[in-house]
């Protein structure tokens, strides 16, 4: 039996790996912080099936702990500060988590079990002010956020990890994915829970920021496939996950509005308070290297994951509507 320690599990991509990994047959451990209130809400359904460690991304002690107690095969760095606009307002933290982090990671590996293969989580933010379109593995990265710039360290410490210590690790430059289990604050679930709210009569309008903004969007349940196989293959490498295609933000509140017949013109308040200090414009990835040479492919179109988010977040309001008239 294969053994995996995922970092990031009570978060959307740490759910859905934890998921197929189990399917797969895997041991799962999963290393959790400590919350002052439970946050299981996306692996209620396995949290029995999971072998948990504390610590604490920060904390390397706890970091090589849980390398010793779960003694893995293959790492998968997913923890991070992940909220692009949250990093302007604490861009140190975001940086001791998502940039130093993976040091804390790598040299956990490094030092208590240099033979797995490590995954680390790194991102089409990147790009930032991008170089040149579609992006691809060969990009040069210009950064645009706090968060961008500690991707960019997560990401040559891995490279250099590789090329230093001959480590298998490796980097999924991953775009954009989405499901019913992204947190609120990102603007794809903002919009298909407040197109839900609204079409149950729970809320107003929906104030948003920038609604040129492009982003190339998919399926988080897709993409944690490409990670696995990332790991699977006999020499490590870095890879680009995407789409190939990019939508407005305007587009998606288009598509969310329309799947519950409501027309979004009427709802959409555009608040300065959502605009960044510094924009990503636009973003579209060329994944052809990982279609190649990982025999990845994705299943969920832009549309469909749309629909999804705003079916599935409909139920959830419908459900807690019948639940408050009984009581
Ligand atoms: P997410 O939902 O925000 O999950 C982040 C996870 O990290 C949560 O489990 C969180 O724990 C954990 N975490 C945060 N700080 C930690 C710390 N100091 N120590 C230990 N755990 C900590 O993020 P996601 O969307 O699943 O993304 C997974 C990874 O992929 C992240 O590294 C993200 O930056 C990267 N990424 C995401 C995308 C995307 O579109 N989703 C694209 C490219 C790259 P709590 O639950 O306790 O907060
Ligand atoms: O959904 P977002 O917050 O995602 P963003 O900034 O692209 O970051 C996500 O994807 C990255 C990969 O490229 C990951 F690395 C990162 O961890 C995260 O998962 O914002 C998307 C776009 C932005 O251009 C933003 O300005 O939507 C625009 N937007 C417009 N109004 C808004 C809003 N974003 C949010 N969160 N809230 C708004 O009201």
């Amino acid at each position: 039996m294969k053994k995996a320690l995922i970092t990031g599990v009570t978060g959307q991509d740490g759910s859905y790996l934890a998921e197929l990994l189990l399917k797969k047959g895997y041991k799962v451990f999963a290393l959790r912080r400590r919350t002052s209130t439970p946050n299981y809400e996306n692996v209620e359904h396995i949290k029995e099936k999971l072998e948990w460690i504390d610590g604490d991304l920060t904390d390397l002690a706890s970091l090589i702990s849980a390398v010793k107690i779960s003694n893995p095969d293959e790492v998968y760095n997913l923890a991070a500060q992940s909220f692009v606009a949250t990093s302007w307002p604490q861009p140190i933290a975001t940086g001791q988590i998502t940039a130093m982090g993976v040091t804390n990671m790598l040299e956990a590996v490094r030092l208590s079990k240099p033979d797995a293969r490590f995954y680390q989580a790194s991102s089409s933010e990147m790009f930032g002010k991008v170089v040149e379109t579609p992006q691809k593995e060969t990009t040069p990265f210009y950064p645009r956020s706090p968060y961008g710039v500690a991707k960019v360290y997560g990401h040559w410490i891995t490279v250099n990890y590789r090329e230093s210590f001959n480590m298998f690790a490796c980097s999924g430059i991953l775009f954009n994915h989405e499901s019913p289990r992204r947190g609120l604050e990102f603007v794809t679930r903002k919009v298909t829970d407040a197109a839900a709210r609204i079409k149950l009569g729970l809320q107003n309008e929906l104030r948003l920021g920038n609604l040129d903004a492009r982003r190339d969007w998919g399926f988080a349940g897709d993409y944690v496939k490409a990670m696995w196989l990332m790991l699977q293959q006999d020499t490590p490498d870095d890879y680009v996950i995407s789409t190939g295609e990019t939508h407005t933000v305007q587009e998606l509140v288009e598509i969310a509005f329309e799947r519950v017949g409501l027309d979004w013109k009427d709802y959409v308040v555009i608040d300065e308070k959502f605009v960044r200090p510094a924009e990503v414009d636009l973003l579209l990835g060329d994944c052809t290297k990982a279609k190649k040479q990982l025999g990845w492919d994705l299943e969920v179109s832009f549309r469909d994951l749309v629909h999804m988010m705003v079916d599935e977040d409909l139920k959830k309001y419908e459900k807690f509507n019948i639940q408050k008239s009984f009581q």
